[in-house]
């Protein structure tokens, strides 16, 4: 029988090989995982707990707030203060950011998160997630404050999710390719089943939320209608759409088995860059795509390279095979 090889003894043996894990960061990464076996379990429960429907109240995007958004907001705060391995933290639920409190010591770590993305997907049994971003407080002042996370995605130091669906399963990568832990319920801990995780230059398969088409730029337009087109227009193969309007099982899919997803901006609300949020969707996403072999681009420029001016700025998101998001970067530029 193949051994089982724990998410701890995988960061162990990733930091004796490539460094890139320092204890600090490791235990960091162990909270968050342990963070993700507590809110899949309340995930789990469905209608049979206290966890489902609406919480009554909006976070600072003014979303309606889920139970279980809240929920899992307060499980990774909670669970991330005493360590010592964080600053601060940043949440899409939490207007501003979250310092840890003096009683505890204070670490070289940031952490940023959707605590669960997807949440409109709960009351409807399909699947969601967590995403979480790491950078580490630059240098300088004792304090922390909101500038200090206003880092470019290319500095992250480890991102990744935990997507709830018919497995749980987390997906991380530390810059060094991205590995995937399925929850072995029965032992209560994650068990590595994929590593360098690959994502195929070409693909057949789109994801985008076609009901948008008349707000969509001309761009995109042009290479959704060549991809609706397949055998009989320029692209010369048929083409396959999926639409979960949930970005973590989207990103899964893709690194899964390959595709391109898309929220581009558009008319409706013309004076926002895009939807999906630059610093814990986009950021931690496009750097899971990056290192699977893939390209991830706000239809411009690289969306590692964007530099953030706000916490919760919005941002538009192409992102997988390279040949499919270059040719689609290609028409806007
Ligand atoms: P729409 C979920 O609310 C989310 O932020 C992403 O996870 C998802 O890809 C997108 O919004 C879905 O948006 O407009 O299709 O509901």
């Amino acid at each position: 029988m193949t051994q089982k090889i724990s998410l701890t003894r995988y960061l162990v043996e990733q930091q004796r090989d490539h460094g890139h894990i320092p204890s600090q960061l490791r235990l960091l990464l162990e909270v968050v995982a342990r963070c993700c076996k507590t809110i899949s379990h309340a995930v789990n429960k469905g209608d049979l707990g206290e966890v489902m429907g609406s919480a009554e109240s909006e976070n600072v995007q003014g979303e309606v707030q889920k139970k279980l958004d809240i929920i899992a907001n307060d499980v990774l705060i909670e669970a991330n203060e005493w360590g010592g391995h964080l600053a601060a933290m940043a949440s899409e639920e939490m207007e501003g950011i979250h310092v840890v409190p003096n009683r505890y010591p204070q670490g070289e770590y940031l952490l940023l998160f959707d605590p669960l993305d997807g949440s409109s997907n709960i009351d409807i049994n399909v699947s969601i997630g967590t995403i979480f971003s790491v950078l580490k407080k630059p240098d300088g002042d004792a304090g922390v404050s909101e500038k200090d996370f206003l880092q470019k995605g290319s500095n992250q130091v480890a991102a990744g999710y935990c997507v709830y669906g018919p497995q749980t399963t987390l997906v991380l990568t530390v810059g060094d390719g991205v590995a995937m832990f399925t929850l072995d319920r029965e032992q209560g801990s994650f068990v590595l089943t994929d590593e360098n995780v690959c994502i195929p230059e070409d693909t057949k398969e789109f994801a985008i939320n076609m009901s948008n088409m008349r707000h969509w730029d001309e761009p995109v337009k042009r290479y959704i209608d060549e991809c609706l087109a397949g055998k009989t227009g320029v692209r010369k193969k048929d083409f396959n759409m999926r639409w979960i309007a949930s970005m973590v099982a989207e990103v899964h899919r893709i690194l899964s088995r390959g595709g391109i997803f898309m929220y581009p901006w558009d008319k409706r609300e013309p004076e926002k860059p895009g939807k999906l949020r630059l610093m814990y969707e986009a950021n931690p996403m496009s750097w899971l795509i990056e290192q699977a072999g893939g390209v991830a681009t706000n239809g411009k420029m690289r969306i590692l390279d964007i530099q953030p001016k706000t916490l919760h700025e919005r941002v538009s998101v192409i992102l997988g095979a390279k040949n499919e998001v270059e040719r689609l970067t290609s028409y806007h530029t």
